[in-house]
């Protein structure tokens, strides 16, 4: 701090929305106070999405991360005053249903609600005409009320913040049109405007939609799309004359009505109207007229009553009053949507001190500028930030057409009934392992993640699972999957199966530092001799799990790291030194999976080394042949199957699987995919980083202690685990008590009737007869009964020991 003579380093923010404002007063409240906010419009409302946005707040998100935003922003807003009234109107918020299917989703909602901490309640259509009496209640099957959401007062709440940042140091400068940001040796150190140049040692970009003109400034692309949106508002209605207050202007909840892609607000005796019907408009941010030169404001471009008209009949059908009145005014604002629905925040790795914080919305502001703010004043956000940071695209998905296409879906999508496995049909196929061609050959179904295809299970399979007898499932855990992921799973217990294991991310580490700077890095003791794979964990300063990795040390001063996300990378990249060089080599290498009881007696005739147990141990690694191809075999299985992890390079890859599928027919092998990958990975125990722990998570509380060596010398994190106490939650295995029940994951896990947690992951263990599930919890014994709610349905579940499946690891150590 002594650097900064008290104040904290100099940041200076671009944009003075609702993101700018918020995040100055998080700085600020942190003692940094050095913090100066360009816009290019005038104070307090400078022309961005922030200053019309109607200010709806429906907390309720699949994503954990972003209903903690929203419920922060509530909270503050809650507490934030401007012109004698608080910055958030708890109005309540009520989600209709006008179709069956929407009605389950409802009712899957209420269930993401109660995992989350957001007090919600299914209503009947009867209800719904009280909470909002122009409702045509005949029209609904029933509603979600959320009685906490509700209207925030945007302007007002950067108003608000603005003083109380103000107050503590920071400067507000309107009328600052940002041009360029400087850099000195790999850091931003300035920002210029067309009034002068501000020095700094941070730059953050809260411009919103313009964030890609800022981007370019300092050299970086990001990956939004500006797009715009139509708002209309009616003529007063005689129906809502005297129904509020002019200063508070609305009194009924926050509606929605996703069938049709509408939301409603009250504007005291008239109705807002915002519409996601219309098609995709999007709008070039590099050709946003200036403050002075737009119509109205930057962000809002003329309404086109074309596009509004099939909503105005909609909107009719559900609200028979506005029958009656017309739009009175409307226009299409603009405001950003990324390739995946999410924010992007977090620093670039270059420039350094280059920070993004945008594609947010009003409702997640506040949370998102904390976390910011944590970020940057502590090193690392208290909440897990990992589907919001903007190292989390792939090279592949930060193109340009990627961005817009995927952003133009996500605009499409709104607020449709999205499946958690439902792929994005475009732009497909994008990566493709080098067995593409097999794969189809054999019928794989894919879906997509990482830009991946990733087959799921093989219809090619599918006269496996005859003779199978499974419980029937209800359409939604119906929906991609299918009866033969049972037989791939028996397959691979049984017998021996192939898996595409391409997707998983691979590091090359080498150097001479190399093993000094992966010993620092990460959890486990990695000093073995070369051959030696060991398991650990990427952890943070405050001992939160980052990741979970596997290092072979192949060489002395070489190392090949499976991974998870490709903030991966970037996290080591932060820190390597000099002498240690990091690459990426998933893309051009690939890897198959050969699991199963009989994995040996298929691999071991291929190749000229010793196979066996003695002579190739549990976790250990090879370099060698099988057939013609170079191989690096790992053993190692997260099927928790005897059997190898074979890498080799891309152009190899063809020439792999076809070898091992021809000495594979005698043995019967299949290929199998990544439904049964799933199911056969919970009945062992193993954890999916991002979904069963993530930086919120310590390795004791989610049961991956035994990766953590306190006595190998000290590496990140380790002061923290040193000083946690006994945990309050542990990641617990569940087995449902009915055999035919299945859950898929998120859904909320209650204790003598009390909502005390959520599954992480879960999926049916064909091995077992159960489902397996995964869920945070306060700790419990084994053989509790516990409650895990589906659909709004109580399905009982037992608290199980782990592992679930092979506790003596016969299956893999023989
Ligand atoms: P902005 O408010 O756009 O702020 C960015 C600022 O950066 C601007 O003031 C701009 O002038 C400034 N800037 C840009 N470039 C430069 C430069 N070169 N130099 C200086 N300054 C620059 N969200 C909700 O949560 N609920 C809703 O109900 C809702 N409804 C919406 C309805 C409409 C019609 C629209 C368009 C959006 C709506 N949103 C809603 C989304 C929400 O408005 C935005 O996500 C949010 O306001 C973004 O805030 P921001 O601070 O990131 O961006
Ligand atoms: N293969 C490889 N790398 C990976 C994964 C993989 N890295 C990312 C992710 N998957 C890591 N996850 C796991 C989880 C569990 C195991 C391996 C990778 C595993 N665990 C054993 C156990 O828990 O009993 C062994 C642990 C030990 O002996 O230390 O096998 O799939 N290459």
């Amino acid at each position: 701090m002594s650097r900064f003579a008290g104040r904290g380093p100099r940041v200076v923010v671009v944009g003075a929305g609702i993101v700018g404002c918020s995040l100055a007063d998080e700085l600020t409240a942190r003692g940094w106070t050095d913090v100066t906010v360009l816009d290019q419009g005038p104070l307090p409302a400078p022309g961005g999405s922030t200053s019309h946005a109607p200010g709806l707040v429906f907390r309720t998100n699949p994503s954990r991360t972003l209903t903690a935003f929203a419920t922060y922003t509530v909270e503050k807003f809650t507490s934030l005053e401007a012109d004698g009234l608080p910055c958030f109107h708890p109005v309540g918020g009520l989600e209709l249903a006008t179709t069956p299917e929407r009605w389950a989703e409802l009712h899957r909602r209420a269930g993401l609600a109660a995992s989350w901490g957001v007090r919600a309640e299914l209503v009947g259509p009867a209800r719904c005409k009280e909470l909002w009496p122009l409702v045509d209640e005949s029209r609904l099957y029933g509603g979600l009320y959320t009685p906490d959401d509700g209207l925030a007062r945007a302007v007002p709440a950067c108003r608000a913040q603005m003083a109380r940042a103000r107050a503590r140091g920071a400067r507000f400068l309107d009328r600052h049109t940002v041009t360029g940001i400087e850099q000195d040796g790999g850091r931003v150190c300035a920002v210029v405007t067309d009034r002068g140049t501000f020095p700094a040692d941070h730059v953050v970009s809260a411009a919103g939609f313009w964030g890609p003109v800022v981007g370019r400034m300092a050299g970086v692309d990001v990956p939004l799309l500006a797009l715009a949106h139509q708002y209309a508002i009616t003529r007063p209605l005689s129906e809502q004359a005297g129904a509020n207050d002019s200063r508070t202007e609305a009194s009924r909840p926050i509606l929605r009505f996703q069938d049709r892609d509408l939301y409603f607000r009250e504007h005291t005796d008239r109705i807002g109207i915002g519409s996601y019907a219309h098609r995709p408009l999007p709008v070039d941010p590099f050709g946003v007229p200036a403050y002075d030169d737009a119509e109205g404001m930057p962000s809002s471009y003329p309404f086109t009553e074309e596009d509004f008209a099939p909503s105005w009949q909609d909107c009719r059908w559900l609200l028979p009053a506005l029958g009656r009145t017309e739009i009175e005014e409307g226009f299409n604002g603009v405001f950003s949507f990324t390739p995946d629905g999410m924010p992007v925040l977090g620093e670039c790795r270059a420039p350094r001190g280059f920070w993004l914080a945008e594609a947010v919305w009003v409702t997640h502001s506040a949370g998102a500028a904390r976390a910011v703010a944590e970020w940057m004043v502590d090193g690392r956000p208290s909440l897990d930030l990992h589907e919001c940071e903007l190292t989390r695209f792939e090279d592949a998905q930060r193109s340009p057409a990627y961005v817009a296409e995927r952003a133009a879906r996500q605009f499409v999508e709104v607020y449709d009934v999205i499946h958690p496995l439902q792929p994005p049909d475009e732009p497909r196929p994008l990566r493709v392992s080098p067995f593409h061609a097999r794969q189809r050959e054999l019928g794989a179904v894919f879906l997509e993640g990482g830009g991946w295809e990733r087959p799921h299970w093989y219809e090619a399979n599918a006269p496996l699972a005859d003779g199978i007898t499974l419980p029937a499932r209800d359409a939604w855990a119906a929906r991609h999957w299918s009866p033969t992921v049972a037989a791939e799973a028996r397959a691979t217990r049984e017998g021996v199966a192939l898996y595409d294991m391409t997707p998983l991310r691979r590091l090359e580490v080498t150097g001479p530092g190399a093993l000094a700077f992966l010993q620092r890095m990460t959890s486990n003791n990695l000093a073995k001799r070369p051959g030696a794979v060991t398991y650990t964990l990427l952890l943070d300063e405050a001992g939160g799990i980052r990741s979970d990795l596997t290092v072979a040390r192949l060489a002395p001063d070489r190392f090949q790291v499976g991974a998870n996300s490709p903030a991966d990378l970037d996290r080591l990249l932060r820190h390597a030194p000099a002498d240690v060089h990091l690459r990426d080599i998933t893309s051009g290498t690939c890897c198959i999976g050969v699991w199963g009881p009989a994995a040996r007696a298929l691999v071991q005739p291929l190749t000229p080394d010793d196979f066996s147990h003695q002579g190739f141990g549990y976790f250990r690694a090879k370099e060698t042949w099988v057939g013609h191809v170079p191989v690096t075999a790992m053993r190692l299985s997260y099927v928790g199957e005897l059997g190898w992890e074979l890498y080799t390079t891309a152009d190899l890859g063809l020439r792999l699987w076809d070898t091992l599928w021809e000495a594979g027919r005698a043995h019967g092998v299949i290929a199998a995919g990544r439904s049964a990958f799933n199911s056969l990975r919970l009945e062992k125990g193993y954890r999916a980083w991002g979904h069963d722990m993530t930086a919120e998570h310590n390795p004791y509380e989610a049961g991956l202690g035994f990766a953590v060596r306190m006595d190998k010398g000290d590496f990140v994190g380790r002061a923290a685990l040193a000083a946690l106490g006994e945990p309050a939650r542990r990641l617990t295995p569940l087995l449902l008590d009915d055999p035919a029940a299945v859950v898929l994951g998120k859904e909320p896990v209650y204790v003598d009737g009390a909502p005390a947690g959520y599954v992480t992951s879960a999926s049916y263990g064909y091995t077992l007869g159960r489902c397996v599930a995964y869920a945070w919890l306060p700790p419990l014994r084994a053989g509790t009964g516990v409650d895990v709610e589906y659909f709004g349905e109580k399905v009982p579940a037992t608290v199980a020991e782990e592992p679930l499946f092979d506790p003596e690891m016969t299956r893999i150590r023989r």
